[in-house]
């Protein structure tokens, strides 16, 4: 029993321009793939070998940091291409609307901390749009970290390491954060999460 590369909700051309598929080339078919087979060999014969990848994550944080961080990569990049759709973006919808005016005021009151939050993440990591208590909250995570095992429910995120952009925008950061807030966001994935925190 192996973990496998988990399929795309999309083809690999259907973000373009804004991602491109050579993007996805690279960024899903050789780094996500190569978070999921270092798990995998890893695991083998181990105690873990039959244990979901949510296990993995929380089992090896604290005891494997080589493990925990393959792992939790393969989590986090199956997350962030959930998190994107085409013809994403824009005003919320769903029951998640209400929450992001209650939690930032207004829609331009979360991009403004969203694209803060994503851009300030120094090096490589991680944006993302939590749930925590009653509320929403943006926080970033360095490196393979994940709110997965923070006591929160994660609704969204965007990965700010260099290979998710580069090769569309160079060192412009700023730029792939406000195209992902405007064209590719997914509400209806945060939406489904924030149902599955719930329960
Ligand atoms: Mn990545």
């Amino acid at each position: 029993m192996t973990l496998t590369l988990p399929e795309l909700p999309y083809q690999q051309s259907a973000l373009a321009p804004h991602i491109s598929e050579e993007t996805f080339k690279f960024h899903y078919g050789k780094h996500h793939r190569a978070y999921v087979e270092k798990t995998n060999a890893k695991i083998e014969g181990g105690k873990l070998d039959k244990a979901s990848l949510e296990d993995i994550v929380f089992e090896s944080e604290h005891s494997d940091l080589a493990l925990f961080q393959n792992a939790a990569q393969a989590w986090n990049h199956a997350f962030y291409w959930r998190s994107m759709k085409p013809n994403g973006g824009g005003d919320p919808s769903g029951d998640i609307a209400a929450l992001i005016e209650r939690s930032f005021g207004s829609y331009d009151g979360f991009a403004k901390e969203f694209s803060a939050v994503a851009a300030g993440q120094f090096g490589s990591g991680w944006a993302w749009l939590v749930k925590s208590g009653g509320g929403l909250e943006i926080m970033k995570t360095p490196n393979a970290e994940t709110p997965l095992t923070k006591g929160v429910t994660p609704l969204l995120t965007i990965d700010v390491w260099e290979h998710a952009y580069y090769l569309d925008y160079q060192n412009e950061r700023p730029r792939y954060v406000s195209t992902f807030l405007d064209h590719l966001l997914n509400w209806d994935f945060a939406n489904e999460n924030l149902a599955n925190g719930d329960r």
